[in-house]
C-alpha cells in the first residue's frame, strides 16, 4: 500500500521549516526596539528596575493576587519558594513533571517522595498523596500540568488536615483559572515560568505568587540578597533577579496574552476535531479549569489500536519536520540523582511509567497556523491507516 510520508522515501519533508513544540513568542521588532531603547536611555539594566516593578504590578492585577515576585526563571522560583516556606524533610511531588520540579527540592536539601498521577488527566493523584504522608513530610508540591490544574480543592483539604504546606508548580499554568479564580492564589505559593516555550514569555523568567505577607517578604529577601522589600532575616539568599530586558519582553507578552491564548485555542480545536476518532490516539483536554492557556497539545498513543508505537510515530513526524516530542521522558524517578529506589518507586507509579511510553506533545505556538495543524492531523491519520506499509520502513529505535 502506498503512503503519504515523503521524507521516509528520501524526498523533501512535508514542512520546509521545523515546527517545534513551545510558544516561542517574539514581539513585533519595532516594539522590542523601543523597549530596549528605553532601557538604554534610563541606564538601568537590572535590580528591581522600573520595568520589573511595572511587571510585578501588572501581573498582580492580572492574576488577582497580593504579591508577585518576579524571578530569573521558574527553577530558581521553586527553590526560593521551598526556602521561603521553611520546609524540611520530605516533600510529596509527582514524578510525571519536568525535572526542575524535583531538582528544586534537591537544591534545598529536601527529599522528594514521588507520587503517581491520574490516568484521565495526568495531574497528581490526591488519593495516593494520603498514603505517602508520614511524620517526615512537611509539604505537598503539586504541579498544574498542560494548561490545566490538579484537584486543588482536595489537596487543600489534605494539607489542612495533616498540617502540611501546599504549594504549586504552575510553570505551565499561566492564565488558567478555576471557576473564574486565576491560578496564583492557591496554596501558600505558586510558581510560574516565563521561559520562551511558555505562553507568557520573558525569554527566560518566572514569578512566585502568594497572598501571604511574610512569605512574600522572605521571597524578596532570598531573591536579591536582601535587595528589595521589607528586610527579613533568611537563611539563604540567591540571585533570582529578573533583568529589565526580560521584564520588557514579559510586559509585551502580557499585552498580547489574549490574542496568543485565542490562537492557541483555535489550533487546539483544529487538532481536537481532526484527531477525533483515530483509533488508539487520545488528545487531552485541559483538566479542572474554566479557562486554559491551551499552550500544549498533549496526546497518548495506544500502539495496539493505532498500529505504530509512539516512538515510531514521532520518527515519522520528525522526518517531516514536525518536531513532536515525548514529554516527559524518562519519569523523574528514573533520572540520575532520583533513581536510588527506581524499581520500588516504579511499582507505585504505574500511570507515570505508562505515560513515559505513550505520551507526546504536538507543535503548538507562534510558528504554527491552522493549515499546518490540519496537515499534521492528516499525517497522523495516514500513519494509522498506512501503518502496515510504514512499519517495516521505520527503525524501531527512538
Ligand atoms: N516546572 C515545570 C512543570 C516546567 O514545565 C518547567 C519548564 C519548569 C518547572 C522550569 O521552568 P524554567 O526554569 O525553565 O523557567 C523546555 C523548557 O526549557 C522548560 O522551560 C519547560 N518547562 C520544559 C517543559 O520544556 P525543552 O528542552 O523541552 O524545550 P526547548 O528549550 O528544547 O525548546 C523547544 C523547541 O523550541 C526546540 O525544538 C527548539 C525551539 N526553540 C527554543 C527556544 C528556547 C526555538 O526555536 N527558539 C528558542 O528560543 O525544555
Amino acid at each position: 500500500m502506498p503512503h503519504n510520508f515523503s521524507a521516509i522515501s528520501g524526498n523533501a519533508p512535508t514542512f520546509t521549516e521545523p515546527l517545534p513544540v513551545g510558544q516561542l513568542y517574539f514581539p513585533d521588532w519595532s516594539r522590542y526596539e523601543a523597549a530596549m531603547r528605553g532601557i538604554w536611555e534610563r541606564r538601568y539594566y537590572t535590580n528591581h528596575g522600573p520595568l520589573a516593578q511595572e511587571l510585578e504590578a501588572s501581573l498582580a492585577h492580572f492574576l488577582n493576587v497580593k504579591h508577585v515576585v518576579c524571578v530569573a526563571n521558574a527553577t530558581i522560583g521553586l527553590m526560593m519558594a521551598a526556602e521561603a516556606l521553611v520546609l524540611k524533610g520530605k516533600v510529596i511531588v509527582p514524578s510525571h513533571t519536568f525535572i526542575a520540579t524535583a531538582q528544586s527540592l534537591k537544591w534545598c536539601g529536601l527529599q522528594p517522595v514521588f507520587c503517581d498521577v491520574e490516568p484521565s488527566d495526568h495531574q497528581i493523584d490526591p488519593q495516593q498523596v494520603v498514603g505517602l504522608i508520614d511524620e517526615d513530610v512537611s509539604a505537598i508540591l503539586a504541579v498544574n500540568l498542560w494548561g490545566g490544574a490538579c484537584d486543588v480543592a482536595s489537596l487543600d483539604v489534605l494539607a489542612r488536615e495533616y498540617d502540611l504546606a501546599l504549594y504549586f508548580d504552575s510553570a505551565q499554568a499561566f492564565g488558567c483559572a478555576i471557576d473564574g479564580v486565576p491560578l496564583a492564589s492557591f496554596g501558600q505559593a505558586e510558581v510560574f515560568s516565563f521561559h520562551a516555550t511558555k505562553v507568557l514569555s520573558a525569554a527566560e523568567g518566572g514569578c512566585v505568587t502568594t497572598n501571604d505577607d511574610d512569605v512574600a517578604a522572605r521571597l524578596r529577601n532570598i531573591r536579591s540578597s536582601y535587595g528589595a522589600g521589607r528586610p527579613t532575616q533568611v537563611v539563604k539568599t540567591s540571585n533570582g533577579r529578573i533583568s529589565e530586558a526580560q521584564a520588557a519582553i514579559a510586559l509585551m507578552s502580557l499585552d498580547d496574552y489574549p490574542s496568543i491564548q485565542a490562537k492557541n485555542k483555535a489550533l487546539f480545536d483544529v487538532y481536537r476535531s481532526n484527531l477525533a476518532g483515530i483509533p488508539g490516539l487520545r488528545i487531552l483536554d485541559p483538566a479542572n479549569v474554566t479557562s486554559s492557556n491551551y499552550q500544549y497539545a498533549v496526546c497518548e498513543l495506544d500502539e495496539d489500536a493505532f498500529g505504530l508505537s509512539r516512538d515510531q510515530l514521532l520518527r515519522l513526524l520528525q522526518a517531516e519536520n514536525v518536531i513532536a516530542r515525548r514529554y516527559f521522558y524518562p519519569g523523574t524517578h528514573r533520572c540520575k540523582g532520583f533513581d536510588d529506589n527506581a524499581d520500588a518507586d516504579a511499582a507505585r507509579l504505574p500511570v507515570t511509567e505508562r505515560l513515559c511510553q505513550v505520551g507526546f506533545q504536538l507543535p503548538l505556538g507562534s510558528r504554527l497556523f491552522a493549515e499546518s495543524a490540519l496537515k499534521i492531523s492528516t499525517l497522523i491519520k495516514c500513519a494509522h491507516e498506512q501503518a502496515s506499509a510504514l512499519r517495516p520502513l521505520i527503525a524501531r529505535e527512538y
